[in-house]
């Protein structure tokens, strides 16, 4: 077994810190846990070889201190850092630094982390490669008499975004000429308020798409494979909520078309790591809408499907090592859905902070859980509500609901409202078991 690192340094927590450190020991690789004060008793520190302090409980003291970070480095001897999702995973000036003290990011380069967080670069620089984009302004409106004659090009409905968004921030409909001023003028200032830039670019508005994602991965050494899709439409304010890997209303042609597509632009880009390249799907129809340069929450699903560990690639791919596989050993086999167990009620999604009190996970046949929960952990009210997710995979996606079904009868969880009930009544419905939703269904389910 190769090592790749002697010691690694995880700058995340609860579940995907967990999640990184299980990777790093299969490999033989030693971890260093970084947490603030609020997070003593986590899992992901308990676990580690080692542990370091970084600062108070708010993430912009610990999680995104970068000069703490650097220093538990130094202190611990690390050779590497992985990020994890959030905090500082997508953050190039990070990047940067830890490459001009001698560390290794375990992701992509600086670069390839900026293009692709500027939303009209990441878009101009995808589609000379190759990638469909959704019909828009080519770069940055200048003023409004440009919007509207990119609208009435283009013809409404019609979206202004926010280039320096994701996530959804900023983005404002116009559904007629009579709207554009208002929604161009309005986006701005929310562009401008949440991100201190008020770039904004138009696209046409496409009224009920499914959110597609493509998992890619690169080397250092030009090499590039997809691991198909995931289908992510199911979303309540821009937080996913179940996601299922392979697409109900994807096949294997279109699979191979847009994964060849996705693979093809990477390796051009020179892209190293995992990626995720997310596209609107309407009418048989992908439109890039973003990517990802970061390894996702919903990683497992693809994990399933394709008996690879991403964890373990994307060390090996930042070490330096080719690929494990080409494409042509990709097999995808059987179905995989996750769904996020959050801390939360299940009706109003209101935050619950507070003690576990009885931790009992799913388990048996087909189930996987990734959670940092144990009984008796109190859940600090500083960081997001996700508890863990579940996941679950089977032969075909009927068989997949079935052992859905049965997990969550399993799995119990007292001392704090979880989303776990939310998942027994979307089982029940009829457009669920039959993969029948777009990314509006969820919000339209929980409006009835
Ligand atoms: C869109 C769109 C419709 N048309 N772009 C929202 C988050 C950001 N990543 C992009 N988003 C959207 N862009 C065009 N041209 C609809 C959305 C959208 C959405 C996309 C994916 C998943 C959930 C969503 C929920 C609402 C809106």
């Amino acid at each position: 077994m190769k090592k790749f690192f002697e010691k690694v340094l995880i700058a995340n927590r609860g579940e995907i810190a967990l999640r990184v450190h299980r990777a790093c020991k299969e490999l033989g690789i030693k971890t260093v846990a970084v947490h603030s004060s609020a997070d003593n008793e986590a899992m992901h520190v308990k676990l580690a070889d080692e542990s370091v302090c970084i600062g108070p409980p708010q993430a912009k003291d610990s999680y995104l201190n970068i000069p703490s970070i650097i220093s538990a480095c130094e202190i611990t001897g690390a050779e590497a850092v992985h990020p994890g999702y959030g905090f500082l995973s997508e953050n190039a000036h990070f990047v940067e630094i830890l490459e001009a003290h001698n560390l290794t990011f375990i992701g992509p380069s600086s670069e390839h982390i900026q293009i692709m967080g500027d939303k009209i670069t990441a878009k101009e620089t995808v589609s000379k490669l190759g990638i469909p984009v959704v019909p828009g302004s080519e770069g940055k409106i200048e003023d409004l008499n440009h919007a509207k004659k990119i609208a009435d090009e283009i013809g409404y409905p019609i979206l202004i975004k926010a280039s320096s968004g994701g996530g959804g921030k900023g983005m404002k409909i116009a559904h007629a000429p009579t709207d554009l001023e208002n929604a161009f003028n309005l986006a701005r200032v929310e562009a401008k308020a949440s991100f201190g830039d008020d770039t904004v670019y138009i696209e046409k508005y496409l009224n009920a798409p499914r959110h597609i994602e493509i998992q890619i991965f690169g080397d250092k050494h030009g090499n590039a494979i997809h691991l198909g899709e995931r289908d992510c439409s199911l979303q309540r304010r821009n937080q996913k909520v179940l996601e299922e890997a392979t697409s109900p209303v994807i096949d294997d042609n279109q699979r191979e078309k847009i994964g060849n597509i996705a693979s093809q632009a990477i390796s051009k880009l020179g892209y190293v790591g995992a990626g995720t390249i997310e596209f609107l799907y309407q009418n048989g129809e992908f439109y890039f809408i973003e990517m990802n340069t970061r390894l996702q929450v919903e990683h497992p699903i693809t994990e399933i499907i394709t008996n690879i560990d991403l964890v373990k690639e994307q060390i090996s791919v930042a070490a330096g090592s080719k690929l494990s596989l080409k494409q042509e050993n990709v097999r995808i086999n059987g179905h995989a859905i996750e769904c996020r167990i959050n801390a939360e009620n299940p009706e109003t999604f209101v935050p619950s902070a507070g003690k576990i009190i009885t931790y009992h996970p799913a388990s048996g046949p087909g189930v996987r859980v990734d959670s940092a929960a144990y009984a008796g952990y109190s859940i600090p009210p500083y960081y997001d509500s996700m508890i863990g997710k579940l996941i679950v995979f089977g032969q075909d996606r009927n068989d997949c609901l079935a052992k859905l079904d049965r997990a969550l009868d399993e799995f119990v969880i007292e001392g704090v409202e979880t989303t776990l009930p939310l998942f027994k009544d979307l089982l029940r419905n009829n457009d669920i078991q039959e993969g029948n939703y777009n990314i509006h269904w969820l919000e339209q389910y929980l409006d009835q």
